[in-house]
């Protein structure tokens, strides 16, 4: 179970570390090169065309500006590619979203939001799952997580909403409230 992450400059890097967090904890294998669409498009073509034979199940590629990194990726391999558009440039992002998303006919790439890496992430463990059963479980957990995780953020603010207005309500000094509650 392997993922090959490709992105433009090492500067992309802290917007894709989530990458490798995801891929842990799914138990999935991460690859990291360096290579740019048009600094070093000779190693590019190396990475994609090399891909399959060493064993890499999906591909996500990442970049800034409007180099069209995830295209040029796909042109070279029937391997899977995720896209992860970059925002690294006045354009926040447009640049490289419209040059990721925007790809003719015949050679698809799978384009998330921009500085989407953690959903590419999924994405790719979600693809991975189809040859590998043993995830589709883990993605099941996965889901099971996010929603206790989001149960307990309401649950919290619905305390402390009603908190405050019970305060608010008693007319106590926020000082007497404090004092009340450290005493308990
Ligand atoms: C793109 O240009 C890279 O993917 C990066 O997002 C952006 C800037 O690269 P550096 O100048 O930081 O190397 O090709």
């Amino acid at each position: 179970m392997k993922v090959a992450m490709i992105m433009g400059s090492n500067s992309d890097w802290p917007k894709l570390e989530s990458v490798e967090k995801v891929l842990k904890e799914f138990g999935v294998e991460l690859e990291v090169t360096v290579a740019s669409a048009h600094r070093t498009p000779e190693l590019v073509k190396e990475f994609a065309e090399g891909a399959r034979d060493r064993g890499v199940d999906v591909i996500i590629a990442a970049a800034g500006a409007a180099a069209h990194l995830g295209g040029f990726v796909a042109a070279y391999t029937t391997v899977p590619v995720i896209g992860v558009p970059i925002n690294a440039t006045a354009l926040n992002g447009m640049d490289s979203l419209l040059s990721f998303v925007q790809m003719p006919s015949g050679i698809p790439v799978a384009v998330m939001a921009i500085d989407g890496a953690k959903n590419a992430a999924i994405f790719a463990v979600e693809i991975l799952a189809v040859k590998y059963p043993e995830l589709v479980d883990k993605l099941a957990a996965y889901r099971a997580q996010m929603k206790a995780e989001v149960k307990a953020k309401g649950d919290k603010l619905e305390a402390v909403r009603t908190a405050s207005a019970k305060l608010a309500a008693s007319g106590k000094k926020i000082e007497d409230a404090v004092r009340n509650f450290v005493k308990k």
